[in-house]
C-alpha cells in the first residue's frame, strides 16, 4: 500500500523533472547482479529507452522472452538547490517489480507492474552531483501474483513466462520516472466528491497532510480562472452556485488548489483538475448526473509497436481520436490501471472508465492459452498470498484514480474462476475489504467470463453491476453455427431477465479475430465480411434487452500476444489494427454508435 500518490508537479513549493530518456539496461541471466554488485554499476550495460518494454526492440528471441531479473541504472545530478526538501523517486510502472539502489543504498521494493509507487530517496542523496540510481527487475509470473501465471524452466535451462492469459508479458520501465521535490510539510493526498441539489453542488474534500503544523486552505476556479468556491481546514464543503457538470463527451472541469500555510507563510501548494459530476446504478440503468447512460465503448491495451506496452502520449492521442470518431464513450482499462495520463485525458474529453486491476488469470483453464489446467482457481495454496497483493493492488489504484470524474466503476478482476463454490469465500472478503475505499462509492464490478453464466457462477451476488465477456460465433458455435452462438446468448439472457436480479448489464467482450484486407463473399471467419456479422449478431441481441445497458467490443485495436495455435502474430480483433488503422467493421459499428441517442 502506497501512502503518496499524488501526481507530481511543479510550482513554487515543488520540484518534478522526469528521467525519462536513454538508461543502462543489463539482464542478470544467472541473478549474480546482488552479488556481483551490481546495486553499485552494471558492468557491461547497453542503452534502454525508458519509458519502454525492452522485448521488441531486440533482434534474437532469448532476449526478447527473457524472463528472470534485469537491471536500469541512470547518473542523475541532483541541483543543491533541493537541499532541505524530501526527494523522491517516483517510477510510473515498473513491471512487475523492481528494488531501488541510489549511491549505492538500498531504498525499498515494490511488486505491481502497473501501479505507481515512491522512493523516497532523502537519505541517499548527495547534492550538486551525479548520484547513481540502479534498479533491479523482475518479471516473472507467479500464481500468487497479478497478473497471474507460471514461470517454465526449459530444458536448456533458460526461464520462460507462461501467462494465464494472452497479452505478451512486456516487460520494463514501461512509464516514466519522475525526480520529485516536496516541502517537509507537504500535501500528501485529498480527495473531492460532489452531490448536487437544484442549481447547485457541493464539493465534499478532505486534505491529508504529512505533519499536523499548518493551515490549509482550498481554492476551487472554474475554467476561465474564477474562484468559485473557497474553504478552510482539512475537511470541508464548498458549495458551487450553477455548477457546470462533468457530463458524458461533454466535460467540465475546476481547478482546486490546495495550500499548506505556517505563520502565513506558504510551505506547499497543490492543484489538480476536478469534475462536478455524479454517479450511480439505479435499477438496471447506470446514471451520471442522474441521467441514464449506455455505454459504447471498447476493452482496450497499452501496446503499440517498438515500446511495447510502454506509455506513449501519441499513441493514446491517436486512441482517443479514434475513439472519438467511432462514437464511443468509454472503455474499461483491461486489464490493469493506465498510465495517469489516460485518465486526465479522460476527464477533458468526458470518457468514462471502468478501471480495472492486474487481477487477470485468475482461472487455471484460461492457462488454456497455453494448454489447460484443469484445476479450481480458488483452491490453489496460492490464494491467500495472492489475495494480499490484490488488496494492495485495488487499494493502490482506487487511491490513484479515486478524483478522477472520468472513472465510473472499479473492475476488481477479470475473468475470474466463478463456477466452483471455492471461489465464494476469496469474493466474500474481496468485497467487504474493498467497499470502504472509494469515497465516491462507484461500483465495483468484474467480468464474467463464458464459462461463468447465469447458472453457473457462485458470485453473481457481489457486483453492483455486471460485466460479461462472450464469444459465441469465436470461440464456439462458429462460422455457419453463429445462429446457435446466438440462441444460446439470448436462452442465458432470457435467465437474468427472468431473474430476481435488476442491475445492468454491459457485454464488456465479444469479438472476432479478423486478418485485416481478407475479404470473403460469403464470410468466412477471420475475414473482414464475419467480424462485421458478428458484431451485428451481438447487436441484436443487445437490443432485445432493456437491462443491456453497454457495449466494449473486444478490442480497439489488434495487440500483441502470446506465440500459440490460436493466435497469428497476435489478438486481431480489433476494430483497429495495431497501427491504428480501421477494418470495416469500425464503419460499420461507428454507424451504430452515432444514431444511438446519448441519453438512451
Ligand atoms: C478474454 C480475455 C481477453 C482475451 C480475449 C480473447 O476473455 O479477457 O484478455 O484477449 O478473451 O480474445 O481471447
Amino acid at each position: 500500500m502506497e501512502k503518496e500518490l499524488l501526481y507530481p508537479l511543479t510550482n513554487q513549493c515543488r520540484f518534478d523533472q522526469k528521467l525519462d530518456g536513454l538508461w543502462d539496461f543489463e539482464f542478470d541471466r544467472e541473478s549474480q547482479g546482488g552479488a556481483q554488485h551490481w546495486t553499485q554499476q552494471l558492468p557491461d550495460p547497453i542503452k534502454m529507452p525508458v519509458p519502454a518494454s525492452f522485448n521488441d526492440f531486440f533482434t534474437d528471441k532469448d532476449s526478447r522472452e527473457f524472463t528472470g531479473d534485469f537491471w536500469y541504472a541512470k547518473r542523475v545530478f541532483i541541483p543543491g538547490s533541493l537541499r532541505g526538501q524530501l526527494i523522491g523517486l517516483r517510477f510510473g510502472a515498473a513491471t512487475h517489480r523492481a528494488t531501488v539502489y541510489v549511491n549505492g543504498q538500498e531504498i525499498r521494493s515494490h511488486e505491481g507492474g502497473f501501479l505507481p509507487f515512491l522512493a523516497d530517496i532523502t537519505s541517499a542523496v548527495k547534492f550538486d552531483a551525479e548520484n547513481e540510481i540502479v534498479l533491479k527487475m523482475n518479471n516473472e509470473l507467479h500464481r500468487d501474483a497479478l497478473p497471474a501465471g507460471d514461470t517454465a524452466v526449459l530444458k536448456n535451462g533458460k526461464k520462460m513466462a507462461k501467462p494465464f492469459f494472452d497479452f505478451y508479458n512486456y516487460s520494463g520501465l514501461n512509464r516514466s520516472v519522475h525526480l520529485i521535490a516536496t516541502p517537509q510539510n507537504h500535501v500528501v493526498d485529498y480527495t473531492a466528491v460532489s452531490t448536487l441539489q437544484d442549481d447547485a453542488a457541493t464539493v465534499h474534500y478532505t486534505v491529508t497532510t504529512s505533519q499536523a503544523a499548518a493551515s490549509v486552505s482550498v481554492t476551487l476556479r472554474d475554467e476561465k480562472g474564477q474562484v468559485v468556491a473557497t474553504g478552510n481546514g482539512r475537511t470541508g464543503d464548498l458549495v458551487v452556485q450553477h455548477p457546470l457538470l462533468w457530463n458524458v463527451r461533454d466535460a467540465h472541469l475546476y481547478t482546486l488548489t490546495i495550500q499548506l500555510k505556517a505563520n502565513d507563510q506558504l510551505i506547499d501548494e497543490y492543484s489538480d483538475e476536478i469534475g462536478i459530476r455524479t454517479i450511480a446504478i439505479a435499477g438496471h440503468q447506470i446514471l451520471v448526473n442522474g441521467q441514464p447512460v449506455y455505454l459504447k465503448g471498447f476493452g482496450r491495451h497499452e501496446d503499440s509497436i517498438y515500446a511495447g506496452r510502454a506509455f506513449d502520449l501519441n499513441v493514446e492521442m491517436r486512441d482517443f481520436e479514434l475513439m472519438k470518431w467511432m462514437g464511443a464513450n468509454s472503455f474499461r482499462t483491461s486489464h490493469y490501471p493506465y498510465d495517469e495520463e489516460v485518465y486526465r485525458f479522460a476527464d477533458r474529453e468526458g470518457f468514462l472508465i471502468i478501471d480495472e486491476v492486474p487481477a487477470v488469470g485468475f482461472k487455471m483453464a484460461a492457462a488454456s492459452f497455453l494448454g489447460g489446467l484443469d484445476q479450481s482457481f480458488f483452491d490453489g495454496d496460492w490464494t491467500e498470498e495472492l489475495y494480499k497483493k490484490h488488496l494492495d493492488q485495488i487499494t493502490d489504484m482506487v487511491h490513484r484514480d479515486k478524483n478522477h470524474p472520468s472513472v465510473l466503476a472499479w473492475s476488481l478482476l477479470n475473468e475470474p474462476d466463478t463456477s466452483s463454490e471455492s471461489a465464494v469465500p476469496y469474493f466474500e472478503k474481496l468485497f467487504a475489504d474493498t467497499k470502504a475505499l472509494d469515497p465516491d462509492q462507484r461500483p465495483r464490478t468484474f467480468t464474467l467470463n463464458e464459462d461463468d453464466t447465469f447458472d453457473t457462477s457462485y458470485c453473481k451476488q457481489f457486483p453492483d453491476f455486471y460485466l460479461l465477456n462472450r464469444y459465441p460465433g469465436w470461440y464456439h458455435k462458429w462460422g455457419y453455427e453463429i445462429s446457435d452462438g446466438e440462441a444460446g446468448l439470448r436462452a442465458e439472457l432470457d435467465k437474468w431477465a427472468a431473474s430476481d436480479i435488476d442491475k445492468p448489464i454491459v457485454f464488456s467482450e465479444y469479438g472476432a479475430d479478423t486478418q485485416p484486407g481478407l475479404h470473403k463473399l460469403p464470410s468466412v471467419m477471420w475475414s473482414e465480411e464475419y467480424q462485421i456479422e458478428l458484431l451485428q449478431m451481438f447487436n441484436r441481441v443487445f437490443d432485445s434487452y432493456d437491462f443491456i445497458r453497454g457495449e466494449q467490443p473486444w478490442n480497439l485495436a489488434d495487440f500483441q500476444t502470446v506465440e500459440g495455435n490460436m493466435r497469428v502474430n497476435g489478438n486481431k480483433k480489433g476494430l483497429f489494427t495495431r497501427d491504428r488503422q480501421p477494418k470495416a467493421a469500425a464503419f460499420y459499428l461507428r454507424k451504430r454508435w452515432l444514431d444511438i441517442d446519448p441519453n438512451f
